[in-house]
């Protein structure tokens, strides 16, 4: 019998405690888009990528496995929460059992692909289940500043250290276990080496669109303008993962478009959704401007806090497609967690009683796109053990006409 089906028949969670302890001693490695790529192309060694991730997913899981064990009481034990931790601790006990294993064998390598693949699909559900947790945890308790401050710390790094494991997982099974995918045969796995930004820009428009118009029966125009800095009048590609900068761009436009109908509801002319694109030699930025009215200053942090914008509850609806445009969900942090994946970053600009500019920063070079990673260490027990202290800023006084007389 292999050690981690001992330890299963003792209980999902029995044991993994050393192991957590064991694997979280180590640093995540962050890896380049140039070392992504090279994992891929005609040298790509199955044998090197297998010997890499049987030790660094562990040690991404184990890192932010410490992490969860800090989070409230009240929160680990909600049956969400349970759940959620049993995955992990499944997970990292099936991934440790290739330690032991043959790089040279063949099978070996079949199976560690097969079971990559049965560890992501476990997986697929843990937003949903982390949602309901802290949906229970509001319920129960309450949302207060210190509250929502500490699970913005926490929610960030752990779905960042989420998109990064799979992001591991993907490359791999997409790489080893399938072939050439015949209508992308320049992919490297997830990742385009020359990613056309604007054609990702019209797809999510068009898509984001079609929604808009099933919900509103209408929908605002996309202008856009861009500038090649680098090489003036050549097209805007950079090395990255389409599919993440889709996700972003799908969010801001069904955020915009949104506002724009919203705000002109009784007007017959939309304004039209702005986006410009810029290349430089450091940055490719995106901005998508919307006349939709706004948001205030005070509101804005809201838009990416994990608690405010828990509602009950995406994974009780009958129908996804039925959901709104936008709204609800992780839509915004999430986005800007995979701006800041590969180093780049998103920002809201709003400008209350006219409209929003939403900026995207991307890294333009693939040597500065390196993953942006968790790590578990002590200024991070710092961080959970904070007393919540008294507030090192004035308030502003109740009533300031009583304090003359
Ligand atoms: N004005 N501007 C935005 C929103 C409003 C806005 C808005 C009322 C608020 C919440 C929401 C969707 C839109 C925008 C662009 C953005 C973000 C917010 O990227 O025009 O759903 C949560």
């Amino acid at each position: 019998m292999k050690f981690a089906q001992f330890l299963l028949k003792n209980g999902s969670a029995a044991g993994t405690p050393r192991l957590v302890d064991r694997f979280s001693k180590f640093s995540p490695s962050p890896l380049s888009m140039k070392q992504f790529i090279d994992f891929g192309s005609a040298n790509a060694c199955e044998k090197t990528s297998f010997v890499f991730l049987r030790q660094e997913l562990p040690v991404r899981f184990a890192n932010i496995m410490k992490e969860i064990d800090f989070l409230p009481d009240k929160l680990l034990s909600t049956p969400s929460l349970k759940l959620l931790l049993s995955w992990y601790s499944q997970s990292l006990m099936e991934l440790v059992e290739f330690l032991e294993e043959d790089p040279y064998n063949q099978n070996v390598l079949k199976s560690f692909t097969r079971q990559l693949i049965t560890i992501r699909d476990r997986h697929n559900n843990v937003m949903p289940t982390m949602a309901q947790g802290v949906l229970e945890y509001k319920d129960a308790f309450g949302v207060d500043p210190v509250t929502n401050q500490n699970v913005q710390y926490f929610l960030d790094r752990f779905y960042m250290n989420r998109i990064s494991t799979r992001m591991l997982m993907n490359q791999h099974t997409l790489i080893f276990n399938g072939s050439v995918n015949p209508a992308l045969p320049k992919h490297i796995g997830s990742i385009d080496p020359s990613c056309n930004v604007i054609e990702v820009i019209q797809d999510a428009y068009e898509t984001s669109k079609l929604l808009c118009e099933q919900y509103y029966l209408t929908s605002p125009d996309m202008h856009i303008t861009q500038v090649n800095a680098k090489q003036p009048g050549e097209p805007l590609n950079i090395v990255y993962v389409p599919s993440h900068l889709y996700h972003m761009l799908f969010e801001l436009f069904k955020n915009a478009m949104r506002a724009t109908v919203e705000t002109h509801e009784t007007s017959p002319h939309l304004p039209p959704i702005k986006v410009r694109v810029s290349l430089g030699s450091e940055d490719l930025t995106i901005k998508m401007s919307d006349r939709g009215g706004g948001v205030p200053l005070r509101k804005i942090e809201r838009l990416f806090s994990y608690m405010y914008t828990t509602a009950p509850s995406p994974v009780h609806m009958d129908n996804s497609r039925n959901a709104p445009l936008a709204g609800f969900g992780y839509g915004l942090p999430i986005s800007r967690l995979y701006a800041r994946y590969f180093q780049g970053d998103l920002k809201l600009y709003s400008m209350e009683g006219h409209g929003t500019s939403a900026v995207i920063y991307l890294q333009a070079l693939s040597s500065s796109s390196v993953e942006r990673l968790p790590v578990f260490n002590k200024s991070v027990l710092r961080h959970y053990q904070a007393s919540i202290e008294a507030d090192d800023w004035c308030m502003p006084s109740k009533d300031p006409k009583k304090l003359g007389k």
